[in-house]
């Protein structure tokens, strides 16, 4: 049998986005998380094909836009990509956003405003739109709060490291410039997909963090190697590895929501702060911190991030059971 998946390709700041328009499977549940669950249990073979060799790369992720569940949203959204269905993924959000405005996917009812039903919670959306382009999408994302302070771990090749773990709408490390790690102009690209998988897999011995209201969000995902700006108008820069060999384009934007949430903790960014971030190839966000808020008990904050995505066309993409890379594959 054939399986054929229209999508929209594009980026998000350098990140690829790929939107499935078309070849949505149908998805049980009673919010965008229990679709997510049941996404991840029934037709993990659809992110394979899509997000994998020889359809996709490393670095591929995108999702499905859907009805919303919650009643104050105007659409929802599960996210694909080679390490699973993220809760939340800030990149994807802002290119699905955008590719569904600039094509009719998305119809607000406020024009420059609307609510996203993601699964890790409910994101505010303000946007601006010329002609069919979007130029920028804002994300108010979920609230996010630091986890876990002063893991220690001895990673070969670094020595010992002092990490800390944050949520932004995924759990992060976040190894910080100190002794073992010189800043990023220290690390290659190689140096990065190396040492990540040694760093996460340490601090997952020590710490496995479960959202406090949703069970379903848990575990560190993703390693945030954070450093100074490269450029004098900027505020920081990071390498965000996640999946298994995969180096975030774009600043990453729950890893953003993750980093300022870090910093507020450690009195180092304070609310109404704006948080200009860089990625590893330099690309930006610009990040805020709206309020402060808790969790559960926890401090947290309301983080924005805003970027801008571009399309790069359409893509139209079949998988066929008997093909022998069907579900992709990695080397
Ligand atoms: O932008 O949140 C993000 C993200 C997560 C993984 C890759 N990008």
């Amino acid at each position: 049998m054939r399986h054929t998946f229209f999508c929209i390709d594009g980026h998000t700041a350098g990140n690829p986005v790929r939107l499935v328009v078309g070849g949505h499977p149908q998805l049980a549940g009673n919010s965008l998380s229990d679709m997510r669950v049941c996404f991840m249990e029934q037709f993990d073979w659809i992110r394979k094909g899509l997000m994998f060799e020889p359809r996709g790369h490393d670095m591929m992720s995108g999702g499905f836009i859907y009805p919303p569940k919650d009643p104050r949203a105007d659409f929802g959204v599960v996210f694909i990509e080679t390490s699973g269905c993220l809760p939340m993924c800030g990149h994807g959000s802002i290119g699905i956003i955008t590719f569904g405005l600039e094509h009719g996917l998305i119809q607000p009812k406020t024009p420059g405003k609307l609510v996203m039903e993601a699964p890790a919670g409910l994101i505010e959306v303000s946007y601006q739109q010329q002609g069919q382009k979007v130029e920028w999408v804002k994300l108010t994302n979920v609230p996010s709060y630091l986890a876990a302070e002063d893991i220690h771990i001895d990673i070969p090749g670094c020595g010992p490291l002092t990490v800390d773990v944050s949520y932004g709408g995924n759990y992060y490390a976040i190894v910080e410039p100190q002794a073992g790690y010189a800043g990023l102009d220290s690390l290659s690209a190689a140096d990065v997909l190396r040492l990540s998988p040694l760093v996460r897999a340490a601090v997952r011995e020590q710490f496995q963090p479960v959202h406090p209201l949703n069970p379903a969000i848990k575990g560190v995902s993703h390693v945030l190697w954070a450093d100074k700006p490269a450029s004098a108008d900027a505020h920081g820069r990071n390498a965000v590895f996640y999946g298994d060999k995969a180096i975030d384009r774009s600043p990453c934007g729950t890893g953003t929501s993750a980093r300022m949430a870090h910093l507020v903790a450690k009195g180092r960014l304070a609310v109404g702060d704006t948080f200009v971030h860089e990625s590893y190839i330099k690309s930006r966000f610009i990040g805020r911190v709206e309020a402060a808020t808790e969790l559960a008990g926890h401090p947290a904050i309301i983080p924005s991030i805003q970027g801008t995505a571009y399309t790069t066309g359409f893509n139209q993409i079949w998988i066929d059971d008997d093909e022998p890379f069907a579900e992709g594959f990695q080397v």
